[in-house]
């Protein structure tokens, strides 16, 4: 016997339910894109202390986003979160170019923990708006998303206000956590 949690779940209403931990620096943008795809709506956000939790249905699956806040002093509670996800989503801000090295010395020291270690990984690219944002190629060099080699990774550009970019993201999301 032992149905997960999520097979009862695809039993009963025929979506498969995923787990996701999205993290990033402070002011990254995450809070903004979990109630932009919640409730379609930009929300006036402060610091997170904590955690946000939501579900988003998304084609056939049910995606539980965990948002943990991103200040320094409480990335350390991130690891409290890394069990049982499938999918992290790294949010950057992109016109942050002071900060990219941190980003990525914060994505490096979680990426090799074991218990991420069959989590898909999506950088949201995020602030496209601004104008001094870094491209794409930017990010993913200074990310040095090519060094994953064990690791499904994907980067897209959003712009969390507007809402362009998160479902291009959360459909490579949903092909890719269909598949197992
Ligand atoms: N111009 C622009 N501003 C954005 C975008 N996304 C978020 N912001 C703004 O960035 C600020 C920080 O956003 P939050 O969503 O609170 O950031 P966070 O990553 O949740 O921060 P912590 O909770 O401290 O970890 C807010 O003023 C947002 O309105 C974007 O795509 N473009
Ligand atoms: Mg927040």
């Amino acid at each position: 016997m032992g149905l997960s949690i999520s097979s009862l779940f695809q039993r009963l209403f025929g979506k498969k339910a995923v787990r996701i931990l999205m993290v990033g620096l402070d002011a990254a943008g995450k809070t903004t894109i979990l109630y932009k795809l919640k409730l379609g709506e930009i929300v006036t956000t402060i610091p997170t202390i904590g955690f946000n939790v939501e579900t988003v249905e998304y084609k056939n699956i049910s995606f539980t986003v965990w948002d943990v806040g991103g200040q320094d002093k409480i990335r350390p509670l991130w690891r409290h979160y890394f069990q049982n996800t499938q999918g992290l989503i790294f949010v950057v801000d992109t016109n942050d170019r002071e900060r990219i090295q941190e980003a990525s010395a914060e994505l490096h020291k979680i990426i090799q923990e074991d218990e991420l270690k069959d989590a898909v990984l999506l950088v949201f690219a995020n602030k496209q708006d601004l104008p001094n944002a870094m491209t794409i190629s930017d990010v993913t060099e200074k990310l040095g998303l090519n060094s994953f080699h064990n690791r499904t990774w994907y980067v897209h550009g959003t712009c969390a206000v507007q809402g362009s970019g998160l479902y291009e993201g959360l459909d490579w999301l949903s092909g890719e956590l269909s598949k197992s």
